[in-house]
């Protein structure tokens, strides 16, 4: 088995990938749930979905979230009932949210829900969220405390951090699973993402931390900032906010203890002799993953180098 700790958009793009180069079935997806919101009653798992949509290859390929050729005609109508209508919920991705919320009310657990919903679109990955608590990531800022979501896309991430909130954290428990399948792989892979808001709030989870240190598998992050910025999202802003550099090596400090390989963009070459004094294995790629292509071939340097032995 292979582990992920997941966030949301570049861990789906990097997974897709790599289902190409093992069997979908021996790789386990330990996803974050600090992106979950409540509208209009329903449960939204924004990361959950995008990891369940990549893999059962109906996602929105241009955004990387939502489900492809998807209309927002309900959202249309909620607006103009008078409903805020910022976060784009599409028709179709409505329905999983709507058959999320029925189950859950239903007394299934997030992470039964998830593997329902997994079975009915095809996806063969195991797809676990962090917790089944209540967990949601706020961002303190210049303009207000606000979820994550609200701070990212009602309004476009132009607030000042201040600091970063993870409610439910001291009292969430790993959800079933999480932490057998850290310690059990062959493997663990940190994905491209958000060391904060996607990986940050994963490893708050009581006894991931730990499971990752004493796991005897090697353990590989993805560099999500190359060339000093990040590919897609917030993760600058977050950084420097908390007083972070932001920067690859500040990635790879963040998990020192526990990493034993980074893979790092060859645009962030002059970092190596850094991060490797962490004491850090440093694997040179070209991390920007256009083409499935490049995925497949960033999943399969990965395997060749941290499996060789
Ligand atoms: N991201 C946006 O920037 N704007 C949106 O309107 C939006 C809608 C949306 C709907 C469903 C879903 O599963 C994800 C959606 N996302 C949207 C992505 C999401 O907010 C973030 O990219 C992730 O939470 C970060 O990993």
């Amino acid at each position: 088995m292979i582990t992920a700790l997941a966030g949301g958009v570049g861990a789906a793009k990097f997974l897709s990938g790599l289902v190409k180069v093992i069997p979908e079935e021996e790789l386990t997806v330990i996803v974050n749930t600090g992106d979950d919101i409540e509208l209009y009653g329903l449960h939204i798992s924004p990361d959950i979905d995008i990891i369940t949509y990549t893999l059962a290859g109906i996602v929105d390929e241009e955004r990387g979230w939502g489900i492809k050729n998807d209309t927002f005609n309900c959202l249309e109508m909620l607006r103009r009932y008078g409903y805020e209508t910022w976060f784009n919920l599409g028709d179709r991705d409505l329905a999983t949210h709507i058959h999320r919320t029925i189950l859950l009310k239903r007394g299934l657990k997030l992470s039964q829900v998830t593997k329902e919903i997994c079975r009915s679109l095809g996806v063969k990955a195991n797809i676990i969220p962090m917790t089944n608590n209540k967990f949601e990531t706020w961002i303190e800022t210049d303009a207000g405390l606000m979820h994550f979501q609200e701070y990212l896309v009602k309004r476009g991430a132009k607030d000042r951090v201040l600091g970063i909130k993870y409610l439910g954290a001291e009292e969430a428990k790993p959800a079933e699973g999480v932490i057998e399948a850290i310690l059990n792989s062959k493997l663990v892979i940190i994905c491209p993402s958000n060391p904060i808001v996607s990986i940050g709030t994963i490893l708050s989870i009581r006894g991931v931390r730990e499971a990752l240190r004493s796991s005897k598998a090697p353990k590989v992050a993805i560099s999500p900032i190359v060339a000093g910025a990040p590919i897609k999202g917030p993760a600058d802003k977050l950084m420097s906010g908390l007083g972070l550099e932001v920067s690859a090596y500040s990635v790879a400090y963040l998990y020192r203890d526990f990493l034993t390989a980074f893979v790092l963009d060859y645009l962030d070459k002059e970092e190596k002799d850094r991060i490797e004094s962490l004491g850090i294995k440093v694997i040179l790629a070209n991390t920007i993953m256009r083409t499935t292509e490049d995925k497949k071939r960033l999943a399969e340097l990965i395997l060749k180098e941290t499996l060789k032995e």
